[in-house]
């Protein structure tokens, strides 16, 4: 029999690698985070749900990637000062870290009874976290910065509803603040795994072949959706060009801790670190319940991009 993994990460075997049991505070869940390097160690923002259903972001930290030490308390909540207070309201979520000109910058989901939008906040220290401003109209998220300018101008990725669906677009600025001249960069597909929805989740890892960036897409079913994640290519100079996308998922719900959790059947990350040697460790928020992580290859996702399409 021929034996081959079903997925193109590998699961790290101790998964999950931070529980509910591991907070410190009385909470409802704990999932979906931003990772970076700091210092030596690694530092990852996750997101935990209160008991009111309100997410609030805790930060971590580890010397392996693996075995984290949970902060004793949030180091970002919802905002009590406007224009955050509004759009805040209902929390403050699905965080991502970006290092960029010398500053950690945290672009995260404000979340209220208008919906969601993206706001930008940095830090020098992972200590002081200053807000900087909410960077988009009502329905957009999954906000990615690019982490360096291309052509004078800042890059973000992110994920507006239009005409009802949630795609893929790339947007301009000049001051991290005002965005524009957005363009779509990549589309759900019909009858794939990503036929329903999708959304940015990795910052964009800059390879020599071009802007790899590790998306999730959602299937909707009988029984809701499911969440897995999968890969793109985007050229290094123009990124509104696709260079290739793979067809098949890095990752999908299998274990028993991505299938049952407060949202069954998701695998969703906010964050990735690429070691010296091109390993990856990518983090997920597994069925909103915990966080994982699975490895691979750099060299592994970008050549998964551009080869020849299959199935199987
Ligand atoms: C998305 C986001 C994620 C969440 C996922 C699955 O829309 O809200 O934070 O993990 O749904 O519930």
């Amino acid at each position: 029999m021929v034996r081959f993994r079903r997925d193109i990460l590998k699961r790290w075997e101790r998964n999950p690698i931070i529980k509910l049991e591991d907070i410190p505070f009385r909470c409802n869940t704990v999932f979906n985070g931003a990772a970076t390097k700091f210092n030596d160690q690694y530092i990852f923002l996750l997101r935990v749900e209160d008991l009111k259903g309100h997410s609030v972001i805790l930060k971590a930290h580890s010397e392996d990637g693996y075995h984290f030490t949970v902060g004793k308390e949030p180091c970002m909540y919802p905002c009590d000062i406007e224009p955050y207070k509004t759009y805040e309201e209902r929390g403050v979520e699905d965080p991502r870290i970006i290092y960029l000109e010398g500053i950690y910058y945290i672009m995260y989901t404000a979340y209220s009874r208008y919906g969601a939008r993206i706001a930008l906040a940095k830090t020098e220290d992972f200590e002081h976290y200053e807000r900087i401003a909410i960077v988009s109209e009502p329905g957009n998220k999954d906000g990615l910065l690019f982490p360096r300018k291309i052509n004078g101008r800042y890059v973000r990725l992110d994920r507006p509803i239009s005409g009802g669906i949630g795609n893929i677009w790339i947007s301009y600025s000049k001051d991290l603040i005002f965005w524009g001249h957005s363009k779509l960069v990549a589309e759900i597909r019909r009858d794939f795994w990503d036929s329903y929805r999708i959304g940015g989740s990795v910052p964009p890892i800059e390879t020599e072949q071009g802007w790899l960036e590790i998306y999730h897409g959602v299937k909707m079913t009988n029984s809701g959706p499911i969440y897995r994640l999968g890969v793109f290519l985007l050229d290094l100079e123009n990124p509104e060009k696709m260079l290739g996308q793979s067809d098949i998922p890095i990752l999908s719900p299998r274990e028993p801790y991505e299938r049952i959790g407060d949202v069954n059947n998701v695998v969703f990350s906010c964050g990735a670190i690429v070691e010296e040697n091109g390993d990856i460790k990518v983090y997920y928020g597994a069925a909103d319940t915990c966080i994982c992580v699975a490895e691979g290859t750099v060299k592994e996702l970008v050549e998964f991009c551009l080869e020849e399409k299959s199935l199987f």
